[in-house]
């Protein structure tokens, strides 16, 4: 498919380069089954990370680290001023897909080449951003790089936050390499469009193309840890028992059945879990788990988690255990700019394709530009809304058709 002399409206990307970036960023941490586990500021997230520079120094960009280890690439526009910025990350949960951050990343680099191809120059400059520890899997919040880039995180905080195997952010970006020296939230952001795959059913289900996204859902994270008496399996009487691993489970399974009553959007989910002392035979004397709440309206997220507190406590008193708690992470849901999502609507719909307006119920990158820019997201169909899982995939030609939304809602917000 050759650009030459199309207008600028006219132009589409190379499905079949972007897809070999797919895959040659896909290979860096692959795990059995097609997937990825690149934790953020790992050492196969440095790889990652060095092969995505790579990439944007030989596309031109010229390339920014800040002291939380965002990279912004530039492409300057004939007129000075903010840039309009695709972005997303490419760190991956332990067992990730491969098109989960990568795919925003890639594609806003893949918009890149097209123009240089096409020596076309926009009016505002253009800016492709991947940012630190999206996933929030290693350590908490997700989100962190961004929400540190729009000034909702100080640096120091984030630097100080130890992750789930002892470690803390600052030593990591040193011994990876990417604590660097720009200020965080530079380049400052005239607006924000994230490619994205959708990691839920809806646009696989409805058959439809595109997702015009109206907004994130709010998250909660919070850890509880318990603690009771150890005792033997065998011999102590069930009355006599403070088991800290009954409590856990029964929070566990409260949080689902608070899930069920508020119906909805609701959604909760236990995902990590450790018993101490861990074994067959012993009456667990201390539990740590987390419990991740989701709902795109505030006020019922908060009476979701008033309920399980609620129910922590009561079932605590009876068991005869103590408990506390620290929250991971908590955003209210976020409206993207009305603009922004009819333009992205607009131009899915010029390009042909069947489109929807959807929320997000994944935490995005985007969510956090939103603070600072107008922002908004493009989704394009996860097949069997696997994410978050070595299976997840998106068809080519729903890679190229979003990508192509993103080349154009580019092309309007910066021309
Ligand atoms: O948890 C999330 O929604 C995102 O994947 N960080
Ligand atoms: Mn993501
Ligand atoms: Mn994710």
């Amino acid at each position: 498919m050759s650009n030459a002399g199309r207008t600028a409206a006219d132009l589409r990307i190379d499905a079949d380069r972007l897809a070999a970036r797919i895959a040659a960023l896909g290979a860096i941490g692959k795990i059995p089954g097609g997937g990825v586990c690149r934790l953020a500021l790992s050492d196969e997230d440095r790889a990652g990370r060095d092969l995505v520079v790579s990439w944007m120094r030989e596309l031109g960009l010229s390339v920014s680290i800040d002291g939380i280890g965002n990279v912004v690439g530039v492409r300057a526009g004939t007129e000075s001023g903010a840039p309009v910025m695709a972005g997303s990350h490419i760190d991956t949960v332990r067992t990730g897909g491969r098109y989960d951050g990568n795919l925003g990343v890639l594609a806003g680099l893949e918009v890149i080449q097209t123009l240089n191809a096409a020596n076309i120059v926009t009016r505002r400059s253009l800016a492709v951003a991947f940012f630190t520890n999206e996933e929030g899997a290693r350590f908490n919040p997700d989100m962190m790089g961004s929400l540190v880039y729009v000034g909702g995180l100080p640096l120091g905080t984030a630097l100080a936050t130890v992750g789930i195997d002892g470690v803390s952010v600052g030593d990591c970006l040193q011994k990876v390499g990417y604590g660097g020296t720009a200020p965080c939230g530079n380049p400052s952001v005239h607006a924000y469009v994230e490619l994205h795959v959708e990691q839920g059913p809806v646009l696989d289900l409805e058959g439809i193309t595109i997702g015009a996204v109206e907004g994130v859902q709010g998250i909660s994270w919070t850890e509880f840890t318990v603690r009771g008496v150890s005792n033997h399996a065998g011999t102590t009487p069930m009355r006599m028992r403070h088991d800290a691993g009954y409590v856990a489970c029964a929070i566990a399974q409260h949080a689902r059945e608070i899930a069920r009553a508020l119906g909805g959007d609701q959604v909760a989910t236990v995902g990590a879990i450790t018993l101490a002392p861990n074994l067959v035979n012993v009456i667990a004397n201390h539990a740590v788990f987390t419990v991740d709440l989701r709902n795109t309206d505030e006020a019922i997220l908060q009476e979701a988690e008033r309920r399980l507190h609620a129910f922590a406590t009561e079932i605590a008193a009876a068991e005869g255990v103590t408990f506390s708690h620290r929250r991971l992470a908590r955003f209210e849901p976020v409206a993207f700019d009305p603009a922004v999502v009819d333009l992205v609507e607009a131009t899915a719909r010029e390009l042909g394709h069947s489109v929807r307006r959807m929320p997000s119920g994944a935490g995005h990158d985007a969510q956090m530009l939103a603070r600072i820019c107008p922002a908004g997201m493009i989704f394009v169909p996860s097949i069997g809304g696997i994410s978050h899982n070595v299976k997840e995939f998106t068809a080519l030609a729903d890679i190229e058709a979003g990508a192509n939304v993103l080349l154009q809602t580019l092309l309007q917000l910066a021309s």
